[in-house]
């Protein structure tokens, strides 16, 4: 009876083992035969009706069975586990002769690589690159450059005022005369930086933008070494056969004061539409320091003279690249941005 029961239970057993096919399954089957309402335990259970004298053998034989299922189990499980695994490093398979996914490599904006260009060559003069507060105290972005209260050049660069005394910088002049202040003589320095004014964007104009000042004071400095250094920057950056000039003009800060113009370096100064058939492009302004903007800085312009310009960095990056909107250097338009 018992032995029946033992040889179904096998067969039964036999055939779902090769029936399941996951963990879960058999772990159920597992539950099945050998849990604690499972049918080998159900037969031990029943063991108490063998008589005495069949009770040795008949136990002998249900553990015997019970040890088969449970190595059958085992080893069915490990024949899953091992199934399951194979598939999981099969999907996960790597094949390392496929070709590397590209790294997007960042590059300068040009911006940047204009302003690197114009550091490299005053730095190459002896320059030293100065960095100063973009908040300002009105004293340092207009007063002490001879701009004073109701002055008309206050209007032309209108800025945008935190209270009454500090301002966003409209120039990074305030940069040169925390320097002058400083009081060591000869100076020699560019203040690039950010700047802001309360101008409409346009192709020409934004709110914030950026400029490279530069400043010298020594013994003797006149408008020569003013021309010779200028005439090099735009040498350096347009190329050598680069001519300059420069036209009187006016600046509360110097005394006297120029814009200089670059010969065209499309047209060689012939004249063409990227010139406006002028053949001249104006690049920057430029004067010797007012010998008021000297004192109030505490040098003494009986001993001491300087020259000082201003370069829109913007513009010379838009000049170099044939850029002919500003607003394109700003939208961060990769497509754009990369073709420098
Ligand atoms: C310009 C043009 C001319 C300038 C003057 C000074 C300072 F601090 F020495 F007075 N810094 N920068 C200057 C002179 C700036 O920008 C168009």
């Amino acid at each position: 009876m018992i032995q029946e029961d033992l040889e179904r239970i096998r067969q039964e057993a036999k055939k779902k083992l090769e029936e399941v096919t996951t963990p879960e399954e058999i772990n159920d089957l597992r539950v099945a035969l050998l849990g604690k309402k499972g049918q080998i335990t159900a037969i031990l259970k029943g063991m108490k009706d063998v008589s005495k004298e069949d009770r040795p053998k008949v136990g002998q034989m249900v553990n015997e069975m019970r040890t088969e299922i449970e190595t059958a189990l085992t080893g069915r499980q490990e024949e899953i586990l091992a199934k399951l695994q194979e598939a999981r490093l099969g999907a996960e398979e790597i094949d390392v002769t496929l070709p590397a996914k590209k790294i997007e490599k960042g590059h300068l904006h040009p911006n940047q690589v204009a302003l690197r260009e114009i550091e490299d060559i005053f730095i190459g003069m002896g320059y030293e690159v100065v960095d100063g507060p973009e908040v300002e105290k009105d004293y340092y972005n207009f007063e002490a450059l001879n701009i004073p209260a109701n002055h008309p050049a206050k209007d032309e660069q209108d800025t945008f005022y935190l209270g009454t005394d500090m301002l966003l910088r409209t120039q990074t002049s305030g940069v040169q005369i925390h320097e002058m202040e400083r009081g060591r003589i000869p100076i020699r320095m560019i203040a690039p930086g950010r700047v802001y004014r309360a101008d409409e964007v346009d192709a020409t104009h934004s709110p914030v933008f950026h400029q490279v000042e530069g400043l010298v004071v020594d013994k003797g400095i006149t408008f020569a070494d003013l021309k010779g250094t200028l005439a090099e920057f735009a040498k350096g950056i347009f190329g050598e056969d680069t001519k300059v000039r420069f036209r009187p003009h006016h600046f509360p800060f110097t005394e006297p004061s120029a814009e200089m113009d670059i010969s065209c370096f499309k047209c060689h100064g012939k004249g063409c539409s990227f010139c406006k058939n002028e053949g001249w492009i104006e690049i920057l302004g430029c004067g010797m320091v007012h010998p008021h903007v000297l004192e109030m800085s505490h040098i003494d312009p009986d001993v001491y003279s300087g020259f000082a310009f201003g370069i829109g960095l913007e513009r010379i990056a838009l000049l170099k690249y044939e850029i002919d909107d500003m607003r394109l250097l700003y939208e961060n338009d990769i497509r754009f941005l990369k073709q420098f």
